[in-house]
């Protein structure tokens, strides 16, 4: 069996969706996503031009060997833009896999752990009230899970995922008016003394079973995080995820000695290499890692398997620029997985995204039902993709009142 061929496609509704379609000579053909949030014509670049060429008569069922070959292979080899192509092709090659042993792909990694995996949501609000009505509304429609992002009173302009106003809807991560970012201004002072105070609030209004997670987007310094992780201990927070910037993984030993609340971290990692410390030392409780972002299923359930050694469980990334593809990928791996934490779950599903990603995944009231269709059980729809295209865009950078670069 031999590939044939392979396309990228690149854009979406409202995102710009890196969609990897492999070909085989035996007519079945395999689905990957590569969507780099903001960089997406980088891993579509390396794939047209560098490993798309190379794919081209290898044996499809040979998925560890090609990723093998492509990793090793290309010696500068761990950043987000490697592994993110990287991880396109091995998404699909599983594809491939699933569809010839004509079986949803969780039965391949060992079938069944659970039937639906519990999913969380993204409240937001300009201001305290705001928020809360954004939970109400989660609770009111079954999530036994959602993440809490709150305007900060007095911060100069808004806060990590907070509209600039109410009711602003649209993609609060992405800005498609061009490649050049927005500045947001970030003041840790006017977060630290209110945050814990408003977590404790909304914990008030829903009382202990509704899970609440809140992301601190590695706005804090070490020590800041500790004391921020210290302070909410009272409100049994689900997770606090990204204290602090995590390329520091001892940073996180500081956060452990100081709190017993719950530590998620792992969505900006590419590799093993970047969190095998933080699990090893079980100094997280959830790895957050995406499966396009990390090479893909492969490289992706080496780090389940490993977190699963050590009592951390998974927390996929789930953010709104993963495409239906890796989102399926993920729900495959949450089905499987024994160390199954937790789903984000942007909600994909609009007519225009379920037109391009025909699928049979199913979410309902807070769980998530994998698709029992062979493979991954979603398809792309090549006529409804002539609809779009790339579209530059940027989230925006974060600086200090001072005017120092932050972190975003
Ligand atoms: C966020 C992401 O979902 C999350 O937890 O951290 O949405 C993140 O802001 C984006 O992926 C950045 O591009
Ligand atoms: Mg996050």
């Amino acid at each position: 069996m031999k590939i044939s061929d392979a396309k990228v496609f690149v854009g979406g509704p409202g995102k710009n969706y890196v969609t990897l379609k492999i070909m085989t000579d035996q007519g079945v053909y395999g689905l990957g996503d590569a969507t780099l949030n903001n960089r997406e014509t980088l891993p579509a670049a390396y794939l047209q031009d560098y490993l798309i060429p190379n794919l081209i008569g290898m044996d499809p069922r040979n998925s560890e060997d090609i990723w093998q070959f492509f990793y090793r292979g290309a010696y500068f080899r761990r950043g987000p833009i490697s592994m993110a192509a990287f991880g396109a092709i091995d998404m699909a090659l599983w594809d491939i896999k699933g569809k010839l042993a004509n079986m949803p792909l969780y039965q391949l990694f060992g079938g069944k752990s659970r039937d639906g995996a519990m999913v969380y949501a993204h409240s937001t609000g300009v201001d305290l009230p705001d928020l809360m009505d954004s939970v109400e509304s989660y609770v009111e429609q079954g999530y036994k899970a959602v993440r809490v992002q709150c305007g900060i009173p007095g911060m100069p302009t808004a806060s990590y995922a907070v509209p600039e106003e109410k009711n602003a809807g649209g993609d609060y991560i992405t800005d498609f008016s061009g490649i050049r970012p927005k500045t947001e201004i970030w003041d840790t002072d006017r977060y630290m003394r209110f945050m814990p105070g408003a977590l404790a609030e909304i914990r008030d209004r829903f009382g202990p079973d509704l899970k609440i997670l809140h992301d601190v987007h590695h706005r804090l310094l070490p020590r800041e995080a500790a004391e921020l992780a210290k302070a909410v201990e009272p409100v049994g927070l689900y997770w606090l995820e990204d204290p602090t910037p995590a390329e520091d993984q001892d940073a996180i030993r500081l956060i452990r000695q100081h709190s017993t609340t719950p530590l998620a971290i792992g969505e900006v990692f590419n590799s093993i290499w970047e969190c095998n410390k933080l699990i090893e030392n079980e100094l997280i409780d959830f790895i957050r890692i995406a499966v396009t972002y990390a090479g893909g299923i492969t490289h992706a359930k080496r780090v389940v398997d490993l977190a699963g050694q050590h009592h951390v469980r998974t927390g996929f990334h789930g953010a709104p620029s993963h495409s239906p593809i890796s989102m399926a990928a993920q729900h495959h791996l949450n089905a499987w997985a024994p160390n199954f934490g937790i789903q984000e779950y942007l909600v994909l599903g609009t007519p225009e995204c379920d037109a391009l990603f025909p699928s049979e995944h199913k979410m309902r009231d807070g769980l998530f039902y994998v698709s029992e269709a062979p493979g991954l059980g979603v398809d792309f729809d090549e006529t409804e993709a002539k609809r779009y295209e790339y579209k530059p865009g940027s989230h925006p950078v974060v600086r200090l009142e001072d005017g120092t670069l932050w972190n975003y």
